[in-house]
């Protein structure tokens, strides 16, 4: 039978996977839909069949209709919605954060470990992308040998008015911190904001960009340009860097179109102005990580009907990701390398 998920939460992230379920994920349906503003999910449900609107995000949960549940609501209601996904038995998909800060992340780690079966997932996307996924293999096989360093670049064309420095580690970021323990199976231990002079294009006060230093527990080091207010696109770039060699992903290497500059009409002389080369590059995360949604979510849905309910990234993950940004968004204020301030996973039996 099909799974019955209720999406909580119906913004950008929700509403696409909403979509995705509907015309993509196989074996899974949307029944419920829940925002906090009840007519956002109105209008998305009249759209749906099949589905209906619950307003309170705990009676969605525990709704009988559904099977397990995907919450792309605001980091600060997570820790709620979670603990009543637990305390129901519900499988949940949890866009990142896990919650908003280390203390009650690590919480709801004990909280599952002690359940003793995975329920949650968090939506660290990047995992599921196919040049990540092929990129972690070639590590994984020693393609590189040993990796030493790796170089990344994030770039956002805008962000919501409402992100400050500190979102800019705990909320993009964040990506990275991801990327480095999965490509690399580490936990990190330090991290550096360094802070370059600010866009005289972003909002002010804003500290972007921003370059961040990651040591991991082997000693690798992991740089990244984090800079969201670029004005031009949405771009992901990672190298990584070994002792037999190095790997890129994300150039954004689609079509690439060859054609007359309009300029060369006006001129008059072909021969004097230079053709235009060039692709286009994403607009934003929706499109850029596309296909690692698709599969993220129908990997998910697979792994839940089978009764494994997580194929990812998990509680600890979640976790972990919050403390290395709790260290980073310490090293924003102090400018110097911050330690990582994190249990050892083997003291939780069964995270
Ligand atoms: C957003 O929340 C994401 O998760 C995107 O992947 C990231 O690029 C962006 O900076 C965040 O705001």
């Amino acid at each position: 039978t099909e799974l019955r998920i209720a999406v909580l939460g119906v913004g950008m992230m929700g509403a696409d996977h909403v979509a995705r379920i509907t015309e993509r994920t196989k074996g899974a349906v949307v029944t419920v839909l829940n925002d906090y503003f009840p007519e956002k999910a109105e209008a998305l449900a009249a759209t749906i069949p099949g589905s209906r609107v619950i307003n309170d995000p705990l009676d969605a949960i525990a709704d009988p209709e559904v099977d397990a549940v995907i919450l792309a609501t605001p980091g600060p209601t997570h820790e709620k919605q979670l603990l009543a996904c637990l305390e129901h038995n519900k499988p949940v998909m949890c866009e990142k954060p896990l919650t908003t800060d280390v203390a009650t992340s690590l919480e709801i780690v004990k909280r599952e470990a002690e359940l003793g079966r995975k329920l949650i997932q968090v939506g660290f996307m990047r995992r599921f992308d196919r040049e990540y996924e092929q990129l972690k293999g070639f590590i994984d096989d020693g393609v590189f040998g040993q990796i030493l360093v790796a170089h990344c670049v994030h770039r956002n064309p805008a962000v919501p008015p409402s992100f400050d420095s500190s979102m800019i580690v705990k909320d993009s970021l964040v990506h990275e911190v991801d990327v480095t323990r999965f490509l690399f199976d580490e936990e990190i231990t330090t991290v550096q904001i360094i802070k370059p002079s600010a866009n005289p294009g972003a909002p002010e006060g804003l500290q972007d960009p921003q370059i961040a230093l990651f040591t991991t527990e082997s000693g690798r080091h992991v740089d990244t340009e984090v800079f969201v207010t670029t004005g031009v696109a949405y771009e992901v770039r990672t190298e990584v860097v070994g002792e037999l060699g190095s790997a890129f992903i994300g150039l954004d290497q689609g079509l690439v179109r060859k054609h007359r500059n309009p300029a060369q009409q006006a001129s008059g002389d072909g021969r004097k102005v230079a053709g235009i080369w060039g692709g286009d590059i994403t607009p934003s995360f929706v499109e850029r990580f596309g296909d690692a949604y698709d599969n993220e979510i129908q990997r998910w849905v697979n792994a839940v009907r089978r009764g494994d309910n997580v194929d990812g990234p998990g509680a600890w993950d979640g976790y972990a990701a919050a403390a290395v940004c709790a260290a980073g968004v310490k090293s924003l204020e102090s400018g110097k390398a911050e330690t990582v301030d994190m249990v050892s996973r083997s003291s939780i039996p069964g995270a």
